[in-house]
């Protein structure tokens, strides 16, 4: 019998590649020798800084990946890249991710997250492609629905970006059952990162903590501090958006580590962990609260743990410790708090 030992290299297009997840999604598709294309919107100002050591390092291996300019609100630019690339893996990350924000561009919101997702499923059906499809659902679906939240959880969306995202979480399920598309639902709970966008609150809070230790700021203004949030490290969160494709069959599945904690909690940790007393630095800012607030999410990942065999190893304190040794280190300081147990943790 002839055994073909050389599997054929997968191709992946990342839509999002930019982002927290895109950049931790493309190491470790790198790592499992995939052919990345990427999709990354025009700006004004370069807006690939988490990606550019991971391109030039694939450069210098011979790797092959490849950025393309697109956007989820641009039809044209969707079709035209999935015809190039004929994909086998599509991974949608691309959103106007930032819940309050969406309270002020809620038009576009909607046009990015929910119609964006229509635009590639639509695509990939009208092409004919066997692409498989990840839709990076999220948390913020479930809303005020009661607390633990799982697959079966109804969604009670408390903003514009939670209703898109239920919006899209709804045409990936139809477009499975309608079209036979391998469509997926990871329904990530909040994950964080060294990586993470600076305006959501756990970076916000160990950026201000690095400011205020090297003296570049005073305060940190904030909002409202009793939300409580499940946070997971988005290194492993991407691995469970990877595992979901693998499968003989298409499924939605919740990412969480099952432990929720106050945004008070986490700044209460970071402060301690650097000898400073949180209320002498924190000051309450109107302007952070929310039309409506999603008050807590905790979630119940037994389904990804049985059938993916995922389960996170990182768990609230040494997620605090990870984060704010990268942001002291960023600033210049010379100090080192907590244990990280995790290796490799950038
Ligand atoms: P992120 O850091 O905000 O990244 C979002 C990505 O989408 C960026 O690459 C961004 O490009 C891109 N993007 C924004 N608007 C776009 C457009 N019109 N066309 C094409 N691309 C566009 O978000 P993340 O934390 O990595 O999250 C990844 C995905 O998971 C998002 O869909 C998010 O909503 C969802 N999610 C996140 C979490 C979480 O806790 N992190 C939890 C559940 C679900 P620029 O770099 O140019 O802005
Ligand atoms: O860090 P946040 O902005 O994250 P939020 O709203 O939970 O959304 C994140 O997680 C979702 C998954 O559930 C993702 F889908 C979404 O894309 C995003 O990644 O806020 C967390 C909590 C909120 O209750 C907020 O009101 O922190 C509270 N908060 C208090 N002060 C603040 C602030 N949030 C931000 N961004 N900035 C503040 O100053």
């Amino acid at each position: 019998m002839m055994i073909n030992s050389q599997a054929k290299q997968k191709k992946a297009l990342i839509i999002g590649i930019s982002g927290q997840d895109g950049s931790y999604l493309t190491e470790l598709l790198l790592r499992k020798n995939y052919q990345i294309h990427g999709i990354v919107r025009r700006s004004s100002s370069l807006n690939t800084a988490r990606l550019d050591s991971i391109y030039s390092n694939a450069r210098i291996r011979n790797q092959n990946f490849d950025l393309d300019y697109g956007d989820l609100t641009d039809t044209n630019s969707i079709y035209k890249l999935l015809m190039k690339v004929q994909p086998d893996e599509v991974y949608n990350l691309g959103a106007q991710s930032h819940v309050r924000i969406s309270f002020e561009v809620p038009e576009y919101t909607v046009d990015t997250v929910g119609l964006g997702t229509l635009r590639i499923l639509e695509a990939i059906r009208d092409l004919g492609l066997k692409s498989k499809f990840y839709q990076a659902s999220s948390s913020e679906m479930f809303g005020s629905a009661p607390a633990p939240q799982h697959e079966r959880t109804p969604f009670r969306p408390r903003s514009p970006y939670g209703a898109a995202k239920v919006l899209a979480y709804h045409l990936t399920v139809n477009y499975r059952e309608a079209y036979r598309i391998f469509a997926c639902n990871g329904i990530l709970f909040n994950h964080e990162s060294p990586r993470r966008g600076e305006n959501f609150v756990t970076r916000k809070i160990t950026r201000g903590i690095a400011s205020i230790l090297a003296k570049k700021e005073s305060k940190l203004y904030l909002g409202n501090l009793d939300a409580k949030r499940d946070w997971g490290f988005a290194k492993e969160y991407v691995q469970a958006m990877w595992l979901m494709l693998q499968q003989t069959k298409p499924d939605d599945f919740v990412i969480a580590t099952g432990e929720t904690h106050t945004v008070r909690e986490f700044l209460e940790l970071a402060f301690e962990l650097v000898g400073l007393n949180w209320k002498r630095y924190v000051k309450i800012d109107p302007q952070y609260y929310r039309p409506t607030e999603v008050d807590v999410l905790l979630g119940d990942a037994s389904k990804a743990k049985k059938k993916l065999g995922w389960e996170p190893k990182v768990k609230f304190k040494e997620l605090v410790a990870i984060m704010l040794n990268a942001d002291l280190k960023n600033a210049g300081i010379d100090l080192q708090v907590g244990s990280t147990k995790s290796e490799d943790i950038m």
